[in-house]
C-alpha cells in the first residue's frame, strides 16, 4: 500500500498551545503545488469514491476526526485522521474515501501538482483495470 502516517514535528509553548509543521522535499517526499481544504461537512458523510493516477497527496486533520479508508486493489486499510499533528501521505493509484467521523472536521491536502481532472479515476473498474495493466508493465 503506498500510504504512510507520519507525525510532523510539533513545538509546544508553555500554555499557549502547539505548533505543528513540515516542509516540502523535508518531511514529505515532493514538492507541493496545491493546498485545498474541506469544511462544514455534517457527520457520517462520506466523500471522495476515486483514486488518482500520478498525483501525491498528504492529507491531515487540524481539527476533528476523520477516517481514511484505502484500497489499492491488493488491501484494505484504514487510517483514522485524529490528532492536528498526524499526517497521511498517499502516493500514486490508491483508491480513497473519507468519512467524517465528526461534524465540522476540516480535511487539508497538500498536493503534488495543480487540479487536472484526466488524473481522476473515478469508476472502481477502471481503476482495478488501470491498477492490472500497470503490473503488467513493469512486470514485462
Ligand atoms: C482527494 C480527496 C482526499 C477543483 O476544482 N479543484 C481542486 O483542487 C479540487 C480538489 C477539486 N475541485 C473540484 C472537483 C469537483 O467538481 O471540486 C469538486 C469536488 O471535488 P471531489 O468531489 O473530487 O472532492 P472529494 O472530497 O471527493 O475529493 C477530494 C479531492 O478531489 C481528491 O483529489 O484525493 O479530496
Amino acid at each position: 500500500m503506498n500510504a504512510q502516517v507520519i507525525t510532523f514535528k510539533t513545538m509546544e509553548t508553555e500554555g499557549k498551545g502547539f505548533l505543528s509543521f513540515f516542509e516540502a522535499m523535508h518531511d514529505i517526499p515532493f514538492e507541493i503545488e496545491r493546498v485545498y481544504y474541506i469544511y462544514e461537512c455534517p457527520e457520517n458523510v462520506q466523500r471522495g469514491g476515486h483514486a488518482h493516477r500520478t498525483l501525491d497527496q498528504l492529507l491531515f486533520c487540524p481539527y476533528g476526526s476523520i477516517e481514511i479508508i484505502l484500497d489499492d486493489t491488493s488491501n484494505k486499510t484504514s487510517v483514522m485522521l485524529d490528532s492536528p499533528s498526524k499526517g497521511l501521505i498517499i502516493r500514486g493509484p490508491v483508491w480513497r474515501d473519507m468519512i467524517w467521523k465528526k461534524k465540522d472536521s476540516v480535511l487539508v491536502v497538500a498536493a503534488s501538482s495543480y487540479y487536472d481532472e484526466s488524473d481522476y479515476i473515478r469508476d472502481y473498474r477502471d481503476f482495478v483495470q488501470y491498477v492490472n495493466e500497470g503490473f503488467l508493465k513493469e512486470t514485462k
